[in-house]
């Protein structure tokens, strides 16, 4: 009984506890340059069929030595090519940057998918500095699932670096575990009360 009543309590406790997130910083600073890239962390990466997506040494100054750029089929730089980044768990707390920019104001727009169903499109606004990093902050979105990144009209079109994001905020305590441990630590109150 006594077992019983603390059980209870334990799982409330577990219920109740607060969650955890797990944090990605993606800079495709891994990669050579020119590398094709498809993956990075949790994050699937592409763009139009027959075109590619490749690590490009532009030092910006902030995450150096890659930025992420589109190439055409012919192999030429493109910064037009829409940008799809699909997540394999929703995500949180997403910001990204884009570099590059030469006109001011709205110059991209970012469809956000939450959940897998499209929620909303963000217009993307640089201020034309084409040497700064432009941050893009998407906090206001829970459980991002993907984004796309079109309508590109910036001259010579943008490059992408630093997609930052937390994810596994519901739970990632596998539960036969969780309550096995809990179990044995009860046993192990039941055990110390008897004696
Ligand atoms: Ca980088
Ligand atoms: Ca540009």
């Amino acid at each position: 009984m006594v077992i019983r009543t603390l059980a209870a309590a334990g799982l409330l406790a577990l219920a109740a506890a607060p969650a955890f997130a797990l944090t990605q910083t993606l800079t495709f600073d891994s990669f050579a340059s020119g590398d094709v890239v498809t993956t990075e962390g949790i994050a699937a990466f592409s763009t139009e069929t027959g075109a590619s997506l490749r690590a490009l040494a532009i030092d910006f100054g902030t995450s150096a030595p890659n930025v992420l750029g589109a190439y055409n089929a012919g192999g030429g730089l493109d910064g037009f090519l829409p940008l799809y980044v699909d997540f394999s768990v929703g995500v949180s707390n997403l910001t990204f940057s884009s570099v590059g920019d030469d006109d001011v104001g709205a110059v991209a727009t970012i469809n956000v998918f939450t959940d897998g169903v499209f929620n909303a499109a963000v217009a993307l606004v640089v201020d034309g500095v084409y040497e700064n990093f432009q941050s893009h902050d998407l906090s206001a979105y829970s459980n991002i699932t993907r984004l796309e990144i079109v309508d590109i009209t910036d001259g010579g079109g943008l490059g992408y670096d630093d997609f930052s994001f937390t994810y596994g905020e519901t739970s990632d305590v596998p539960l036969p575990a969780g309550a096995a441990l809990l179990l044995t630590g009860l046993a192990a109150l039941g055990l110390k009360r008897r004696s």
